[in-house]
């Protein structure tokens, strides 16, 4: 048997179910053979001593997207798709953003034509849907879903992204009658506003003071709402980026009772705190991301809500603004946090991240991490199993882990090109030192092997939470009965 183009052998293959020493095999792109022994195929790469784990999918992370303030992203499909493989990913669903006049389908044409041109690998996004107008519901989202980008993300804040509650229930109407997964970015935008404009008012200006009108109670309060609000009909909705322990009792609670309540949450919010945020002048604005990093009360939760699994998905949210009147400071040192573009970086460094402190330290195992990084992921928004695992008939998207591999992260040493890490000195220990992309080695000892625009468009299935067959009350169904088919203006 010499028709593999590839075999890894002896390696620690870990997947979401399994941990086992073995063979792979590879053909056209494809996992052929997995098994104790195989025969070496085309090229050969000895794993012993490493983990052979499924590649990463981050399936939330800013790319070459306009806020709603009118920046744009550091980093093009290309930059943000290399810097993702450095990290031991082969799938990236980012966001193709609708601003409000903006058509959602036109939006969504020129994000897929660019990635195809840049990203170096396979890739599927989400919509984000502003501006919720007759011709976006009859026709471009239901079509966008049919063709495959079976998820969309929804603001409950910013003015000029938030939809209201009637606006949350018609999408989560289309959501259900469609079959895709809303996203919902839960904070009480009104709170906010409202404790922001006190706090200029008084003169309070710097960067920390974000993490102050980002008020805990907004997220409770927001998370808890859209759960309602998901009830009303019954639907599964996903919190994203879960920074609170309110927020993650709140979804423990309603996934307690059986309903289809899913949430995620990032890094920084188990590494960080608004204290980081705390430092003289507007450096602070390279750790103010909306939710904020919290306090060591919230850390905790989510490690646990990580480990009990009422948080299925670990993203990077990476949301990349440089330091510097392009991105983060559009009024350099008089910028005020009001002014601060919203994310952090992180691409790269969620899954390392998540190895050194979780896996490494003992919070969470290896099936766990795989699941967290890359398996659920592929669940949640209609991958599995082409992404997300290894199997025979899976893509062979894999990643090689050295789980000794000390790196001290800086931003130096990154690939993305935002300019700044807010992980700067930070040593991590377990690195995905040989990464393979629909069995191509897209990265070999930290240097890249792969040309821009060979990634592939990934048109998404049914999202696992509306896979299954759930009863639901008399109540949702009617309503989901009386929704029109065709929206008025
Ligand atoms: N929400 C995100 O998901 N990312 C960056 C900023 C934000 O508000
Ligand atoms: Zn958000
Ligand atoms: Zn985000």
């Amino acid at each position: 048997m010499t028709d593999f183009d590839l075999t890894l052998h002896n390696g620690r293959i870990v997947t979401a179910d399994a941990d086992f020493i073995g063979d792979i095999g590879i053909a056209n792109g494809v996992i052929t053979a997995i098994s104790a022994k195989l025969p070496a195929g085309k090229r050969a790469i000895d794993a012993a001593g490493r983990l052979v784990m499924p590649g990463g999918i981050d399936s939330h992370c800013h790319v070459e997207q306009l806020s709603s303030m009118g920046v744009l992203c550091a980093d093009d499909w290309y930059s943000a798709s290399v810097s993702a493989a450095h990290g031991g990913n082969t799938t990236i669903v980012p966001f193709a953003a609708q601003h409000r006049g903006q058509s959602l389908r036109q939006v969504a044409e020129e994000y897929a034509a660019s990635a195809a041109a840049k990203s170096v690998i396979d890739f599927s996004y989400h919509l984000i849907i502003s501006d919720p107008t007759p011709q976006t519901l009859n026709h471009d989202l239901p079509e966008l879903i049919r063709a495959g980008i079976t998820s969309f993300k929804v603001f409950m804040t910013y003015d000029k992204l938030k939809l209201d509650d009637k606006q949350l229930l018609d999408v989560f109407a289309i959501a259900a009658r469609e079959g895709a997964l809303p996203m919902v970015h839960a904070e009480n935008n009104d709170v906010i506003s409202w404790i922001a404009r006190h706090l200029l008012a008084a003169g309070h200006t710097a960067p920390k003071y974000h993490a102050v009108s980002h008020d805990p109670i907004a997220e409770n309060e927001a998370t808890q709402r859209a759960i309602s609000l998901a009830s009303v009909l019954e639907v599964p909705v996903l919190i994203v980026h879960v920074s609170t322990q309110g927020g993650a009792q709140a979804i423990h609670a309603a996934q307690t009772l059986g309903a289809p309540v899913y949430g995620e949450t990032c890094p920084h919010y188990l590494l960080l705190t608004a204290e980081d945020i705390d430092i003289p002048g507007v450096e602070g604005a390279k750790f103010c991301c909306s939710p904020p990093p919290r306090d060591p009360v919230s850390q905790q939760a989510l490690w646990q809500s990580l480990d009990s699994g009422t948080l299925a998905l670990l993203s990077s949210d990476h949301a990349p603004y440089r330091y510097d009147e392009s991105g983060k400071l559009p009024e350099g040192e008089a910028t005020t946090f009001k002014q601060i573009a919203n994310g952090l970086p992180g691409l790269e460094v969620r899954m390392p991240l998540l190895f050194s402190e979780g896996v490494r330290s003992g919070r969470l195992t290896l099936q766990q991490f795989v699941a967290l990084t890359s398996t659920n992921h592929a669940r949640m928004y209609g991958l599995y199993p082409k992404k997300g695992t290894i199997s025979v008939g899976a893509d062979a998207d894999i990643a090689i882990w050295d789980p000794e591999h000390t790196l001290t992260l800086t931003a130096a040493g990154l690939h993305d090109a935002v300019g700044y890490t807010p992980y700067e000195g930070r040593e991590v220990t377990g690195w995905p030192t040989t990464v393979i992309s629909r069995g191509e080695v897209i990265v070999d000892n930290r240097a890249l092997h792969a040309e821009r625009g060979r990634g592939r468009f990934i048109a998404r299935g049914l999202p696992a939470p509306l896979q299954k067959t759930r009863e639901i009350s008399p109540r949702a169904a009617l309503l989901r009965k009386i929704f029109p088919n065709v929206i008025e203006p």
